[in-house]
């Protein structure tokens, strides 16, 4: 808003289980934007830099235990506690790159016993709303390939699974702008359809209001 109004840049985000590469190819999509001219920054939740993020950080690496709905809703705080600065970024025309979002979220606690995938979302209702979710598909068998998980918490097989299934069930949601990507080819082939898909959504972005998520 305002009379010198210029073009907003866009939200976008990619999702996936662990070991997609979603980190590679957010990496490679900032350097292609950035090369294409694009003012674009790159992000990625949760965030560890934050006292928030540090709680978490902690919980993950397992040097603390946290109760698992105040870890989910730790989490949603740290995505909370950037829309200032987010929101400011887009309105003066940079592009946000965001490596995992509200969508983990939801994904990961509703994989936990007694969690329902409605009540993980609330939290995040009214979060900027991406304008392109891509989401790196990779069996868990292809995953297995890339060898084995890391220590952190959740890395698991089983968990992995059950994540996968809450993903599936989140892009039923047509009110996201969901793009499954084929994880499985070749870097250089999955960095050209998410930049593709990127450049499209910055020329439509750019025209339209920032959306709010889940509402
Ligand atoms: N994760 C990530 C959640 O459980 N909830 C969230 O809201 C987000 C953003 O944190 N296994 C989980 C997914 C990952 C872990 O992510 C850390 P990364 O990208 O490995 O730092």
């Amino acid at each position: 808003s305002g009379v010198m109004a210029g073009k907003r840049g866009a939200l976008i985000v990619l999702e996936g289980v662990d070991k997609a590469g979603k980190t590679t190819q957010c990496n490679k999509l900032v350097q292609a934007l950035q090369q294409s001219g694009q003012s674009v920054e790159m992000m990625r939740f949760p965030d560890r830099t934050t006292i928030i993020g540090q709680l978490i950080s902690a919980y993950l690496e397992k040097k603390s235990d946290l109760e698992d709905h105040v870890v989910h809703l730790l989490f949603s705080a740290n995505r909370w506690e950037m829309v200032p600065s987010m929101k400011k970024k887009l309105e003066q025309g940079t592009t946000l790159v965001v490596d995992r979002y509200a969508f983990s979220g939801a994904a990961f606690t509703s994989a936990k016993p007694g969690f329902c995938l409605d009540w993980c979302k609330k939290p995040d209702v009214g979060l900027p709303k991406p304008d392109l979710v891509m989401f790196l598909q990779l069996s868990p068998a292809q995953a297995a390939l890339r060898g084995q998980f890391g220590e952190e918490r959740y890395e698991i097989d089983d968990f992995q699974r059950t994540v996968q299934q809450k993903f599936d069930q989140l892009m039923k949601d047509p009110s996201v702008n969901w793009q499954e990507i084929d994880a499985s080819q070749s870097i250089e082939d999955v960095h050209r359809e998410i930049t593709t898909h990127s450049l499209n959504t910055i020329n439509t972005a750019q025209n339209l209001p920032l959306g709010e998520l889940w509402k």
